[in-house]
């Protein structure tokens, strides 16, 4: 039998006139160089994209939203040689240059070290709210004498003024280190731990109705049934469907200023890791397009 052409990231992709007009965007960042294990994710962007292919998928989102043609494609950037502050420097510019143009960002990962990179760039836009979906709490003030390590992000996250708050969901692995570090941000950290999480329902209650919103989604918030490829695993997180849920929560009773999904790390025998990252990319994209 003859395969269909693909098309890639189930029709969201902009193409023609609709590019301008597009409300979001889709960067990739191919960057796994601050991971401290397997580092298959900078291969995860293009591969997201593949996985999600329009052939088998369409444009509608969960909530009934048709997002065709509603996210230009910006490609992929490389870190640049050198030191990572140089990348991160490029990557926040990347999101920078989108927010300034009124369109929502939405990144592919690349380890999660590109977060403070990418959250960096609201700064002067007034106070952002971010939501962390992950096994780990990352706030380690450096990792094996790394600051810019993937497993310090909450704790880069915490030194940015305009970070009202950091709500941590899905966490399983916290250490004594990170809990003091948590514990000394008072009220800014709100976490819900992986056995309070799901089921839980309204996981955001504690945050403003309209609060601007910035969604990080470490695949490794996700139990391993759902999400295995992944570069640091943990059993026992939560199901896609409180991934789902908690994307379609925001979208109804807050704003999604941007967002990213990374620690994908493809695997050739199974691909259900990236189309549930693409997914939960598409539920994004969907929420933006039924705010405007
Ligand atoms: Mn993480």
């Amino acid at each position: 039998m003859l395969e269909p052409a693909g098309i890639p990231f189930g029709g969201l992709l902009a193409s023609g006139a609709d590019v301008e007009r597009a409300p979001a965007s889709l960067l990739g960042v191919i960057d796994a160089t601050q991971s401290t294990y397997r580092d298959r994710c900078a291969e995860a962007p293009p591969a997201i994209r593949r996985a999600y292919d329009g052939a088998c998928y369409n444009a509608v989102s969960e909530t009934g939203v048709d997002c065709a043609g509603s996210v230009r494609d910006l490609g992929d950037l490389d870190p640049a040689a050198g030191d990572f502050r140089d990348s991160a420097a490029r990557y926040t510019a990347a999101v920078a240059a989108e927010l300034a143009r009124g369109r929502t960002p939405f990144i592919l990962g690349g380890d999660h070290a590109i977060t403070p990179a990418l959250v960096a760039a609201y700064a002067g836009r007034g106070p952002l709210h971010v939501v962390q979906w992950d096994a780990h709490p990352d706030m380690y003030p450096d990792f094996e004498g790394n600051p810019d390590s993937h497993a310090c992000v909450a704790a880069r996250l915490l030194e940015m003024p305009h970070v009202a708050t950091i709500t941590q969901i899905g966490i399983r692995t916290e250490t004594a280190v990170q809990r003091g570090v948590r514990e000394s941000a008072g009220g800014r950290v709100v976490q819900i731990p992986a056995w309070e999480a799901e089921n839980r329902g309204a996981l955001l209650s504690h945050l403003p109705a309209g609060a601007p919103v910035y969604l990080t989604v470490d695949m490794d918030g996700f139990d391993p049934a759902f999400a295995p490829a992944v570069a640091h695993p943990v059993p026992a997180g939560l199901s896609g469907r409180a991934g789902l849920q908690l994307v379609k929560e925001i979208g109804a009773r807050h704003r999604l200023a941007g967002m990213d999904v990374v620690e994908a790390c493809p695997d050739d025998r199974d691909n259900r890791t990236l189309i549930l990252a693409a997914r939960l990319i598409h539920e994004g994209v969907a929420t933006v397009l039924a705010q405007r």
